[in-house]
C-alpha cells in the first residue's frame, strides 16, 4: 500500500476526493488486487480527513465492486472481473453492445454543435473546409461505470440537429436510413490526455486504446467518423480469423 500516489490535491468534497484518488489507484494497478487496506482510522490520518469521511469513500467504492470488506479480516482491493469482450467483425452501436450483454448503457453529453471540419474528418468523411459537420462529444458509460468518451462527427446534412441525440446516435441515423452499413476502424494505443482523465477516472498517461471509426452507406459515401478513447483495464478487442480460401 503506497500511499503517496493517491495524495495529489483535487477539487471537490473531501470523500469524493479520496473516493477519487482510491479508485485511480486501483484502476492503475497501483493498489493491486488482493492489496489489504490499512484501517479506518490510520487512512484517515494518513489522508487527512475524518473517519466519516474515509467510511463514506470506501462504502462507494464497495458499492463499485472494486473494494470488498471482509468479515473480521478487513477492506481489500477485489480481483477485477471478467473484461469486455468486445468482437470487431460486427457492425454494432455502443448500445447493442451493451444491451447484448445485459448492461445498460447510457451517455452524459460533454458538448455538441455545428462545427468546420478538423482535417482528420476532412479526409474521413471527404469533406473541404468550408464544409460543417456535427459534432457530439459523449461520455460512454455501462452500469454506470465509465467506458469510453467519445467524438463524432456527421456530416451536417447526414445530421442537421446534433441536439435530437439521446441515448443512440444509431438508433437516430436508422430513423432516417442513413445508418453505416460498413464500418473501417483503426485502433491506435496512446496515454489519456489529462484532459479525459478526470471524465474517465483514470490518472493522465494511463494508456488508453483509441478507437477511429469511419462509417459508410452502402454507396459508399462516409456518413461517420468517431474517434472513441476505451479504458484498456477494461476493454480487450477481439477478431476471428479465418484461413483464406
Ligand atoms: C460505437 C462505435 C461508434 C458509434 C457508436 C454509436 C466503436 C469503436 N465505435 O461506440 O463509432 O458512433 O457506437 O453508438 O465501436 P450509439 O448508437 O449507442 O450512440
Amino acid at each position: 500500500f503506497k500511499p503517496a500516489s493517491w495524495l495529489r490535491p483535487a477539487r471537490g468534497p473531501r470523500y469524493e476526493q479520496l473516493y477519487r484518488h482510491l479508485s485511480a489507484s486501483i484502476a492503475s494497478g497501483t493498489l493491486s488486487p488482493e492489496t489489504q487496506l490499512p484501517p479506518e482510522r490510520e487512512l484517515a490520518e494518513i489522508a487527512e480527513v475524518s473517519r466519516v469521511t474515509v467510511r463514506k469513500a470506501i462504502a462507494q467504492l464497495v458499492e463499485d465492486g472494486v473494494l470488498e470488506q471482509r468479515r473480521g479480516a478487513g477492506t481489500f482491493v477485489r480481483i477485477p472481473r471478467a473484461k469486455m469482450e468486445h468482437y470487431l467483425s460486427k457492425l454494432l452501436s455502443f448500445t447493442e453492445y451493451m444491451l447484448q450483454r445485459g448492461k445498460t448503457p447510457t451517455s452524459t453529453i460533454i458538448n455538441r454543435g455545428i462545427f468546420h471540419p478538423s482535417p482528420d474528418e476532412q479526409i474521413a468523411l471527404g469533406l473541404s473546409a468550408a464544409d460543417r459537420v456535427a459534432r457530439i462529444e459523449r461520455l460512454r458509460m455501462a452500469d454506470g461505470i465509465a467506458m469510453a468518451v467519445e467524438w463524432s462527427s456527421l456530416p451536417q446534412d447526414i445530421l442537421p440537429d446534433p441536439g435530437v441525440v439521446g441515448t443512440s446516435l444509431y438508433d437516430v441515423l436508422r430513423a432516417n436510413g442513413t445508418a453505416p452499413s460498413r464500418a473501417v476502424q483503426r485502433i491506435t494505443a496512446i496515454n489519456l490526455p489529462a484532459s479525459e482523465s478526470r471524465l474517465l477516472d483514470l490518472p493522465e498517461n494511463t494508456a488508453v486504446l483509441r478507437i477511429d471509426r469511419t462509417g459508410f452507406l452502402p454507396t459508399g459515401r462516409p456518413v461517420e467518423f468517431t474517434r472513441g478513447l476505451y479504458r484498456s483495464d477494461i476493454y480487450d478487442f477481439i477478431a476471428e480469423l479465418r484461413l483464406e480460401q
